[in-house]
């Protein structure tokens, strides 16, 4: 009986697991191809949870280091209002990678192997964060800029195929809307300031621009993940077509505010109904993303500190937590 039972050859289970993995992997694909969602439930491809995982942690870890450039200005905030927004902004950075770590988390990633990950040098996060704010007009341009291309990559995520990452998107979305308006808003009060206030929003777009441009990634011919990514319903757009629609909005934005945009070769094309635009400095792009933007250790440097002073709270979270788990299990004994 038990030798009937459990010595199957090789080659009889093969098959019937075989056809047990295939079922799966095509209610996977159907479930993708109807635009329905895929669940921390449902059984997934070893290759989508990892890719799923690689870029939610990275999402997360953008915003937490996104938290810094901005943080380091509260205390010089020109006004009490302007003080009060901008610590609701980063407060909200800080929202925004605590939901998307817990995305990454129903994927069987812990919060410490992804932050384990950070410290160490080893995960990305966005190229953007590696560059100083040099001046107050650099808080208002990152509103405007960073965000306005946040929000121009993030929108189509809300469509992304895993559910968490999805819904996390959606309210994401919505605050980066609100951090895009107080970031234009705040420029264009120093738009009708005086001329130093006028020419250092000048110059605060000028350094940001072309690094904005490079957030989307890399030209999609020299983007390895996008093609997989969109067949599994993760990404939607293409770096190369949201970079596209990215300077498409912007520039009438700019035209409103009174500042121009440092790229000669920027023009309306008429057959493409696009703006034409430049060369992007790839080799910036990727020393940055490898480690040798002007921040990147300062950056990394910071997280890890804040890391290690934050070691007391864990323990003390930890230890209440098992003392009110023994407390319970005595009273129901
Ligand atoms: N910086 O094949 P590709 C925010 C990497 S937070 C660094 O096109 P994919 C905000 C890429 O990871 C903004 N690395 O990749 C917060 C890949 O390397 P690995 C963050 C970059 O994943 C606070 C390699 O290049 N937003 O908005 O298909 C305040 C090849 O690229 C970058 C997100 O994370 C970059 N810019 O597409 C204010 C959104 N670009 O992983 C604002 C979610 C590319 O193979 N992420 N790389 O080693 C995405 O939409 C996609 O992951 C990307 C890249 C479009 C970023």
């Amino acid at each position: 009986m038990y030798t009937q039972a459990l010595d199957i050859h090789p080659q009889l289970a093969t098959p019937l697991v075989a056809t047990e993995d295939a079922h799966k992997q095509t209610h996977f694909e159907e479930t993708i191809n109807h635009e329905g969602k895929i669940e921390p439930r449902d059984w997934m491809p070893a290759h989508y949870r990892k890719t799923l995982v690689r870029q939610i942690s990275q999402h997360a870890h953008s915003e937490i280091v996104g938290m810094l450039p901005e943080g380091n200005w509260i205390s010089r905030a020109p006004s009490l209002k302007r003080k009060a927004i901008l610590i609701a902004k980063v407060q909200d950075e800080a929202g925004h990678g605590l939901y998307l770590y817990s995305a990454a988390e129903t994927l069987g990633t812990s919060r410490d192997q992804m932050l384990e990950a950070l410290h160490t040098g080893r995960a990305k996060y966005s190229s953007i964060f590696n560059y100083p704010t040099l001046t107050w007009a650099d808080v208002g341009v990152i509103g405007w800029l960073v965000d306005g291309a946040a929000i121009m990559n993030q929108i189509p995520l809300c469509r992304c195929s895993y559910g968490p990452y999805a819904r996390a998107m959606v309210r994401i979305c919505k605050e980066e809307s609100f951090h895009q308006r107080q970031g234009f808003e705040s420029l264009m009060v120093m738009m009708q300031g005086t001329p130093e206030q006028q020419a250092m929003v000048q110059d605060a777009v000028n350094r940001w621009w072309w690094k904005c441009l490079a957030m989307f990634g890399p030209p999609d011919s020299d983007s390895p993940n996008s093609e997989q990514s969109k067949r599994w319903g993760i990404k939607r757009i293409s770096n190369d077509d949201l970079r596209q629609s990215f300077i498409d909005a912007t520039v009438p934005q700019a035209k409103v505010l009174g500042v121009s945009l440092p790229d000669p070769d920027l023009k309306w094309n008429e057959e493409r109904q696009h703006h034409d635009y430049g060369a992007i400095d790839w080799d910036e792009f990727w020393a940055t993303v490898n480690g040798k933007g002007p921040c990147n250790k300062e950056r990394l440097a910071t997280r890890v500190k804040a890391w290690e002073d934050g070691a007391w709270v864990r323990e003390a979270a930890l230890v209440h937590a098992n003392k009110q788990k023994a407390r319970q299990s005595k009273e129901a004994a």
